[in-house]
């Protein structure tokens, strides 16, 4: 039997769901381990003793250990939507959309969707520091479908996973806020199939030797 790529997952984490969009899009097949984070196997640490998911261990045996490099790896193969070449936008301009979005916003969310662990501020100050970034893509949805243009690109699947959760912290107050094209947006594309596929729920993966 040909061995698989094997990718260590966890199905809420933004960061392995935009692998696994990109892995579907791809069309390539991989053996799925969900991990619970407060009890990561042993397998996942000792390939990548840094201890985040996702991680993808190919069948000679390298690790790749950040999403955005699996995403790379998936779409480099085969990227049938042309995520990685949108008409309208540079790659530089989709890294630096990925990179303020996995930095600033991402830090805004955490302490926004965590405020009671962050207690200087209130959740609506945290969720106030987000919105240059939410502004930005509310205006870049303004006059195009997409965040780069009128096709899906990596700018759009790769952020999604981090706007559905800072948009589900307070679904009522996203839902009636100013970010009108953002909100259609996010709607549209998680009632893809590609999301729902995505999304699929997996029992916890226990090495063989745990399982008897
Ligand atoms: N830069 C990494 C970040 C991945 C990341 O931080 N994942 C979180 C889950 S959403 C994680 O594994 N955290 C470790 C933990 O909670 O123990 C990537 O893009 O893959």
């Amino acid at each position: 039997m040909t061995k698989l790529p094997i990718l260590y997952s966890f199905r809420r984490c933004p960061y392995a769901i935009r692998a696994r969009l990109a892995i579907k899009i791809s069309g390539i097949q991989v053996e799925l381990r969900e991990v619970l984070l407060a009890d990561k196997p042993k397998a996942l640490l000792d390939c990548s003793p840094k201890g985040t998911v996702p991680v993808l261990v190919l069948p000679d045996g390298s690790v790749i250990d950040e999403s955005r490099d699996i995403v790379l790896w998936a779409l480099n193969q085969h990227d049938p939507q042309n995520w990685l070449s949108p008409r309208s936008a540079t790659q530089e301009e989709v890294n630096s959309l990925i990179d303020v979005n996995d930095s600033e916003f991402k830090l805004h969310l955490d302490h926004y969707k965590y405020a009671d662990r962050f207690p200087e501020e209130s959740a609506e100050s945290y969720r106030q520091q987000a919105k240059n970034f939410l502004q930005l893509l509310e205006d870049k949805l303004k006059n195009n479908q997409y965040l780069t243009g009128n096709t899906i690109s990596l700018a759009d699947m790769a952020l999604l996973p981090f706007i559905r959760q800072f948009a589900y912290v307070d679904k009522a107050w996203f839902d009636q806020s100013q970010y009108k094209n953002l909100h259609a947006w996010l709607d549209k594309l998680l009632a893809e199939k590609l999301f729902s596929d995505v999304m699929e729920k997996y029992a916890r993966w226990q090495p063989a030797e745990l399982m008897q």
